[in-house]
């Protein structure tokens, strides 16, 4: 089937989605159910209604853009990524995937192509764990892997509860109703950049990815003595920073002592208080992010970090509160839908690389409910997180094109 992609439209829609930013460019930063993330939120909306396709929103919402199928009765096939992103991030992290799921359903439908299963674009909310420090809140929720107790605890850093903060974004929905039964998709394909550089440096225009590294985050509260910064003398304190810094050195050294490679460990915040340049710090929160392609290796380093938190602490007399946020099981993509993805690639002509996904993403959940396939594009740089962040409009079309025709055979 000759599929056009329309790359003007591809831009424009990712340059609209940009516009809608919580800070001023070069940056994006848009924060779930914040005005920017509502702005972005109903640009989607309006361009899935152009093309045509019959909307949902669920009470966290998730959006779904549905494409009803000859049999709709079937499983539906479906696509899509997130749209909110961390502070003073890049403009490609998960909009590529829902901008390149639409504009893949566009071209099916420009060239008359009929699905059997209902094809559906997915928009998933709060993929970054930004404010409620938990990631795939969207897609783990459709999984079954938070139930509604479990969303109705969550708190962003200001106190104000996931369930205030949904409704005040219009979401009002039960949330019993957010998770999706095993089967309710036939399959699942997400397109997202790399945000790594294998791909760049391969000279590959595609990655095909057959397994999604295991996420954990720990926050750590440290609870020491504040004080006078002239009047205390050293020994006499009880530092809150300073047991900080020796436990995110201690995070460093856990991520390179498993014995894999493959283990990463981030302190990627690290707060004190009073803050003040004469004043002991008193308190201090840690939030550390420790992955590996296998849990193992991944625990492993938890475990290690967990007994230095408690040497350190006990050492310096300073209380502290150690909480496991998530620690989730790496997935593997499906078999079947990375053969299709890998015939596509071969009669399109595009070259790619079977690998192994660093970031997690919402296929990470997704492939608890059903078969689920992953496109990489590459990265400039490898860089990703920051406003640098850049993917090139060819390799972002031949994702699209990847996509659209790995639709049409899941679909079919
Ligand atoms: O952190 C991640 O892996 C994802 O980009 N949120
Ligand atoms: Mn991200
Ligand atoms: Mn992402």
């Amino acid at each position: 089937m000759e599929l056009t992609i329309n790359k003007a439209a591809i831009l424009a829609d990712l340059d609209a989605i940009a516009a809608c930013s919580d800070s001023p460019p070069p940056g994006v930063t848009r924060l779930v159910y914040g005005e920017a993330d509502q702005r972005a939120r109903a640009y989607v909306r309006d361009r899935c209604r152009q093309v045509g396709l019959q909307l949902r929103e669920d009470a966290l919402g998730n959006l779904f853009a549905r494409w009803p199928g000859t049999a709709p009765d079937l499983p539906a096939v479906a696509s899509g990524s997130h749209i909110d992103a961390l502070p003073e991030a890049g403009r490609y992290d998960g909009t590529v995937g829902v901008v390149g799921a639409l504009e893949a359903i566009s071209a099916l439908r420009r060239a008359g192509y009929q699905p059997r299963h209902s094809l559906e674009l997915i928009l998933f909310t709060a993929e970054e764990p930004t404010r409620f420090g938990l990631g795939c809140l969207g897609s783990r929720a459709l999984a079954g892997a938070l139930d509604p107790e479990q969303l109705r605890a969550l708190r962003d850093s200001a106190g104000r509860s996931l369930d205030e903060l949904r409704v005040a974004a219009g979401f009002t929905g039960p949330l019993d109703m957010v998770q999706l039964n095993r089967g309710h998709y036939a399959a699942f394909v997400e397109l997202h950049i790399e945000q790594g550089s294998i791909l760049e440096t391969e000279g590959v225009p595609i990655g095909v990815v057959r397994a999604i590294a295991a996420p954990a985050t720990l926050r750590v509260h440290l609870q020491g003595q504040g004080g006078h910064a002239g009047a205390v003398l050293m020994l006499e304190r009880r530092d809150a920073l300073l047991a900080g810094a020796e436990i995110a050195l201690a995070v460093e050294h856990a991520a390179l002592s498993t014995g894999s490679p493959n283990t990463v460990a981030t302190t990627g915040s690290f707060q004190i208080e009073p803050g003040a340049v004469n004043a002991i710090p008193s308190a201090a929160t840690l939030a550390i992010d420790v992955r590996d392609s296998a849990a193992e290796p991944r625990d492993h380093a938890l475990a290690a970090i967990s007994a230095a938190v408690a040497a350190i602490c006990g050492r310096r007399h300073v209380a502290y509160q150690l909480d496991l946020l998530n620690a989730d099981p790496p997935a593997t993509c499906d078999p079947a839908v990375i053969e299709a993805l890998v015939t596509v690639c071969e009669a399109l002509g595009f070259p790619r690389e079977i690998m192994v996904s660093r970031a997690y993403h919402d296929s990470l959940f997704m492939a608890r409910l059903c078969p689920s396939g992953l496109i990489f594009i590459p990265s400039r740089g490898g860089v990703s997180h920051c406003a640098d962040e850049y993917a090139d409009p060819d390799h972002i079309c031949q994702g699209v094109a990847v996509l659209a025709h790995t639709l049409a055979r899941l679909s079919g």
